[in-house]
């Protein structure tokens, strides 16, 4: 499906949205989920009619919300035509089977939930062999369940938000060819992922270090690694505008050759079966020697987004990776980053950088610590040692590498690349250059 039927299809398409706070979902946590779905729906193609939220105890087993709620919803579709309802929570099948009847008697209102909205927003972005296929299996992996004894009914799901993207046609099909299907997409994906292996290793026998920029969606990745690199990835203001990982050759300033590589966004509920179906592409993060972190620090929401993007990290199983975090779009926060809650999460100073991917604030400062962290916490500075000290002098020798000496009046100037236990030892001689190299 093209952006251009898209547009001419579904651009207009409107939705009410349906939330739910519960014991273990609170008000607050829901209100986000709420705001993001709205986003989802937009970059989807779709606009809100409205939105409603119930507060329950628990969800209802058959309807998700209250029968007197479903009452509600009914009429204010009907009152609106709208054909579409998305929940912000999941549905089971027999929910949404439950919810599409008593809607609409001739089923003529679709339900959907969070997770199918991704998929969806995923399958219009889907642009390389891979990520259409791993869309696919995604699809298909979740329309399974809810096929049960419905084989037929799903050919009336036609075009429209929820349904889209390469699986599109299949799902007219029955199970035992889904199934089929699913099978030979794994095999294809086993094959590109077995390409992706050997690709890997091959630049691992280069030693060349590799850095993934990882982070909530809609954070400033590709437009952080457009700005580094020139590498003319599209960068807009959507969620999940990137799914295919790129990688472009970077220079640090001292000539060493790294890998960047921009990967796809992660967002707070991401459905399980889409991380497994896009753990080839993820799996990025899990080979890189550093992680390059963006957080969109004017977002108020930034805490809880780098709190997502952590544990994403973690199930990944890159959790051991060191981190330095690049606290993007610092251009729009006023106050600087402060007030963004980001301190909280420990993210010390040392491993934080602000900066702004849009205008180039901050970026040299940014590779520069990237470079000392790909160089292992070495530096390259200098030191000086007065004429007291000549045994200190002689000692940092044995812990760094000394590039250069100067025999000054004031003292003996040596520049050296020591790294973190020797910049340690030696801090209280670090200098500046000596005046004969200044000139
Ligand atoms: N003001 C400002 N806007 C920025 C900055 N960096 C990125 N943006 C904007 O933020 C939006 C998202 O940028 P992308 O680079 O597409 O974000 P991404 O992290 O790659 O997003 P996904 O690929 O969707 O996960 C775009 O509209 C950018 O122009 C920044 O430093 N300042
Ligand atoms: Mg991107």
């Amino acid at each position: 499906m093209t952006e251009q039927q898209n547009a001419e299809g579904f651009a207009s398409a409107q939705a009410v949205l349906v939330g739910l706070i519960t014991r273990e979902r609170k008000e607050e946590e829901c209100t986000i989920s709420m705001q993001e779905l709205e986003r989802l729906l937009d970059t989807a193609g779709g606009t809100v009619y409205a939105k409603m939220v119930q507060s329950k105890e628990t969800p209802d087993i058959r309807t998700c919300i209250g029968s007197g709620k479903v009452e509600e919803l009914a009429e204010l579709c009907h009152a609106g035509n709208i054909k579409l309802v998305i929940f912000d929570c999941d549905l089971s099948p027999a929910q949404i089977r439950n919810l599409e009847k008593e809607l609409d008697e001739n089923g003529e209102i679709r339900v959907i939930d969070r997770s199918m909205l991704i998929l969806d927003i995923f399958a219009l972005h889907a642009t390389s062999a891979e990520g259409k296929l791993q869309v696919e299996l995604a699809q298909l992996n979740y329309t399974i369940p809810r096929l049960a004894g419905h084989g037929t009914e799903m050919s009336r799901l036609g075009g429209g938000i929820g349904t889209r993207g390469p699986g599109e046609s299949k799902l007219e099909s029955d199970r035992r060819h889904i199934k089929r299907r699913i099978a030979a997409l794994e095999a294809d994906i086993r094959s590109l992922e077995a390409a992706r292996a050997t690709q890997r290793k091959q630049r691992e026998k280069s030693g060349v270090p590799k850095v993934a920029v990882v982070g909530y969606t809609n954070a400033g990745k590709s437009t952080l690694l457009n700005a580094l690199t020139g590498a003319g990835i599209l960068a807009e203001n959507k969620l999940f505008a990137t799914l295919d990982p790129t990688t472009r050759k970077f220079s640090l300033p001292d000539g060493t050759e790294i890998l960047l590589t921009d990967t796809v966004g992660f967002i707070r509920n991401l459905p399980h079966h889409l991380i497994s179906a896009f753990r080839s592409t993820l799996e990025e993060v899990v080979y890189t020697d550093v992680i390059l972190l963006v957080l969109d620090v004017s977002d108020p929401e930034c805490a809880s987004q780098l709190s997502v993007t952590k544990q994403l990290i973690e199930e990944l199983g890159a959790g051991d990776k060191p981190v330095l975090y690049a606290l993007n779009k610092a251009d729009l926060c006023q106050n600087g980053t402060e007030n963004a809650g980001v301190r909280p999460f420990g993210t010390d100073n040392a491993d934080t950088v602000e900066i702004s991917a849009l205008t180039g604030m901050g970026l040299t400062q940014l590779v520069e610590r990237l470079a000392e962290i790909i160089h292992n916490g070495k530096k390259t500075v200098w030191f000086r040692f007065g004429h007291d000290a000549q045994a200190q002098a002689a000692q940092l020798y044995k812990y760094a590498s000394v590039l250069r000496a100067e025999y000054v009046d004031d003292g003996t100037y040596l520049y050296a690349t020591a790294d973190k236990k020797a910049l340690g030892m030696f801090s209280a001689y670090l200098s500046e250059a000596p005046a004969c190299e200044a000139e």
